[in-house]
């Protein structure tokens, strides 16, 4: 088997003053809350952006190279898994995730893709006991190819349901033989461009009819991973269905799939929709449904998906706390789906991305783990709702109390004589002396 990064070694954690190519604030080792960094943040590579992106965007073709030196469309899915499997075991990154078209490409036929995909996944096998490596989650894309133009679930043409449908089924068939901790729906064209020629109630009931069918036919043959709603308020279509955590929780309670899946939570898509990433990550863990994390971040200023490597620690760390808060992931991880700038073409640079990535993130845990040691906000947060905890407030929260006693008790008090400080500048100031004291 060929080396792909060549004169790069092992990454390994060197501290404060180590070069580009070592971590200088992820050691993998570090015992924070009672666990090892690692398993705090269990890391997955994407296949997607690591193996496959090229630098393309809509001005302009590839700047990055992803051959792997192969041209025969089965010998490159090949290499590219080779190169993958050498890239986490070089960055000690445990978990990968991918589309079922990212390990193999697709040929002229339904059952000759398939084919292709047998014949890869046993070599991933083979290469996921080689590295000691475990797949985080798969999924299916069902929005690349133009036959996907108006959906997929939620196609307008009954053809594509099916179609569709029978691209989720080998996609969870062959995430539940490789031992997949989950299995993601990102709803890629499941939205609309124009309510002119939608049909959406129709259109929602349908994606719930597929998610149902994935569910019975995953559980049919044993997959015991989660299943995930990734969601995503716009792009491509100028209205994706899975609009923002608290629309999908709503989704899964109407179509009873609550109890199967839960929420793979990605930052990007998170300030696409509007949103902090605490605050999509405070929606799926107040509802008990924080699955998973895609790390990255938007450019500030762009309204657009961006998937840059993730810097930002200060917002991470708010995020952090939230997933620590949730009890950690149940079953996922922090998946990179993040890429190199166009014009990062230094063969480095792969490298240097996921390094600053998963530094922050090690960064971003553990402040969040000292905001929480520390206690001041948590204890601020507790004596902010302590009238809830005797007298009428416990009444209201014990479902107790009427209408007619809180207008009884209203009457009496005449009028609301104490209301304490919110006091969000104290409580910045706690958290910047956390980060830099
Ligand atoms: C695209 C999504 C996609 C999902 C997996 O915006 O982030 O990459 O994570 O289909
Ligand atoms: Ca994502
Ligand atoms: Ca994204």
């Amino acid at each position: 088997m060929s080396e792909y990064f060549k004169g790069i070694g092992k990454i390994e954690y060197k501290g404060k003053g180590g070069d580009d190519l070592s971590f200088k604030f992820y050691n993998p080792e570090e015992v924070v809350n009672g666990k090892s960094m690692k398993d705090n943040l269990k890391f997955a590579m994407s296949y997607w952006h690591t193996l496959t992106g090229q630098g393309v965007d809509i001005f302009g073709g590839a700047t990055q190279d992803k051959s792997f030196g192969e041209t025969d469309p089965m010998a490159h899915a090949k290499a590219k898994a080779e190169a993958g499997f050498e890239f986490m075991d070089k960055l000690g990154i445990e978990y990968f995730c991918f589309h079922d078209r990212d390990i193999a490409p697709e040929a002229d036929t339904l059952e000759e893709t398939n084919k292709r995909l047998d014949e890869i996944v046993d070599y991933i096998e083979v290469l996921m006991k080689k590295y000691n490596k475990k797949l985080l989650w798969g999924t299916t894309n069902a929005f690349s190819n133009p036959r996907f133009m108006h959906g997929a679930a939620t196609s307008c043409n009954a053809d594509v349901f099916a179609f569709a449908a029978a691209q989720i089924k080998k996609a969870i068939e062959i995430t539940t033989r490789l031992g997949g901790a989950g299995y993601v729906f990102w709803g890629g064209r499941e939205g609309y461009a124009t309510l002119l020629n939608t049909k959406m109630g129709f259109e929602l009931d349908n994606l719930g009819r597929m998610l149902k069918m994935a569910r019975d036919y995953g559980r049919s043959i044993g997959f015991t991973g989660d299943f995930y709603i990734e969601p995503k308020p716009m792009e491509p279509m100028t209205h994706q269905y899975d609009y923002d955590c608290a629309t999908v929780i709503g989704f899964l309670n109407k179509h009873g799939l609550e109890k199967d899946f839960k929420l793979n939570v990605e930052a990007n898509h998170a300030t696409l929709a509007g949103h902090s990433f605490a605050h999509e990550l405070r929606v799926a863990r107040e509802a008990g449904m924080l699955g998973s994390i895609d790390a990255n971040q938007g450019e500030v200023f762009n309204g657009w998906d961006t998937d840059n490597f993730p810097t930002n620690v200060y917002d991470m760390a708010l995020a952090m706390y939230e997933l620590i808060k949730a009890g950690g992931y149940p079953k996922g991880g922090t998946n990179f789906d993040a890429k190199l700038r166009r014009a990062s073409t230094d063969a480095k640079d792969l490298f240097r991305g996921y390094i600053t990535g998963m530094d922050t993130m090690a960064l971003a845990y553990k402040i969040a783990a000292k905001i929480i040691e520390d206690g001041r906000l948590d204890s601020f947060v507790d004596q902010r709702y302590s009238s809830y905890n005797s007298g009428i407030g416990k009444k209201i929260v014990d479902g107790t109390a009427t209408f007619a006693e809180l207008e009884k008790y209203a009457l009496d008090l005449g009028e609301v004589t104490t209301n304490e400080s919110g006091a969000q500048e104290y409580l910045e100031g706690i958290v910047n002396s956390i980060i830099f004291g």
